[in-house]
């Protein structure tokens, strides 16, 4: 990567070409694909997406065009951008993220990013993610026979460091921490729960601390790397997740707010820090909050 600044899973990631403009336009050092699963989804009805005071909720409901769509029609434009592109993978069982995971790789997929934490849609993601042995199983059966990284990305529940060192047992190259938080909103005249699916997850800054701490938390208990996601909304927020412990952040509820210019503004806010502070490279300031 060319700097430490990734697209999200879920923004922008649906389309080859937009993934292109993100690192074209965008200068995002990679980018990670709206998550795959076996079947197309149409995703949940509108609304399912909502702004909140410090965010947004979202419950789109994986919608995506299935694995082989993608893959065949998007991946190969994506991949013509020259950054890293990671596919994202949602499934039930150890068996769907197997397949779609070498399809994938035969694709060109430079790495994959198991999502094990999307926390509102049933037997998928965070439904086996704060189960450390159904994490252990899962990431064991890709990496039984992937060539290309295996990222693995948990959501927030209590057995969030269970689950990481359980991936790390199973073969995980890195760990991406966290996805949007469960959430509801509630109208107030109509007296109901707004979105269609009634919960969603919750992203932008109301959950950056959430992901500072299980970074924190994540990189005490596992030596691969990680990676941190949760209202990275300027080069400070970025700092705090790597000084806890990521090697690089991805960015996505802030790109609805601030546009692409989002991953250059972190970027030499970034570099402008390592150099007033005598650091040559992020690598020094890597979990440094844990040394001092
Ligand atoms: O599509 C979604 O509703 C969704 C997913 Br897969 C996810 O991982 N996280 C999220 O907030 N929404």
């Amino acid at each position: 990567m060319e700097n430490p600044t990734m697209l999200a899973s879920g923004i922008l990631g649906s389309s080859g070409s937009m993934i292109r403009r993100v690192v074209e336009e965008g200068g995002a050092g990679a980018a990670v694909t709206k998550s795959l699963t076996i079947a197309p989804r149409e995703g949940y009805s509108t609304p399912c997406l909502i702004a909140v005071k410090e965010g947004f909720i979202n419950a789109m409901g994986l919608p995506n065009p299935g694995y082989k769509n993608f893959l065949d029609h998007e991946l190969p434009e994506a991949l013509k951008c020259g950054a890293p592109i990671i596919v994202s993978i949602a499934g039930s069982s150890s068996s769907e993220f197997r397949e779609i995971a070498a399809y994938a790789e035969k694709r060109g997929a430079h790495a994959v990013e198991l999502n094990l934490s999307c926390p509102h849609v049933a037997k998928m993601g965070l439904d086996i993610g704060a189960d450390p042995e159904a994490v252990y199983d899962v990431v064991k059966e890709v990496k039984s026979f992937l060539k290309i990284p295996v990222y693995v990305k948990l959501g927030l529940s209590d057995k969030i460091v269970e689950a990481a060192c359980k991936a790390e047992k199973a073969g995980a190259d890195a760990i991406v921490a966290i996805n949007t938080v469960k959430a509801m909103a509630i109208d107030i005249y109509s007296k109901k729960p707004i979105l269609s699916a009634k919960y969603g997850g919750l992203s932008g800054p109301a959950v950056h601390h959430i992901a500072v701490r299980c970074i924190y938390d994540i990189y005490e208990a596992v030596s691969v790397p990680l990676i941190g996601v949760g209202g990275v909304e300027d080069w400070k927020t970025a700092v705090e997740l790597i000084l806890a412990g990521a090697s690089a952040v991805q960015i996505g509820s802030a790109i609805a707010v601030k546009g692409l210019k989002i991953f250059k503004e972190v970027c030499l806010g970034l570099k402008e820090y390592l150099k007033l502070n005598g650091f040559s490279s992020v690598k020094d300031i890597v979990g440094l909050s844990h040394k001092l």
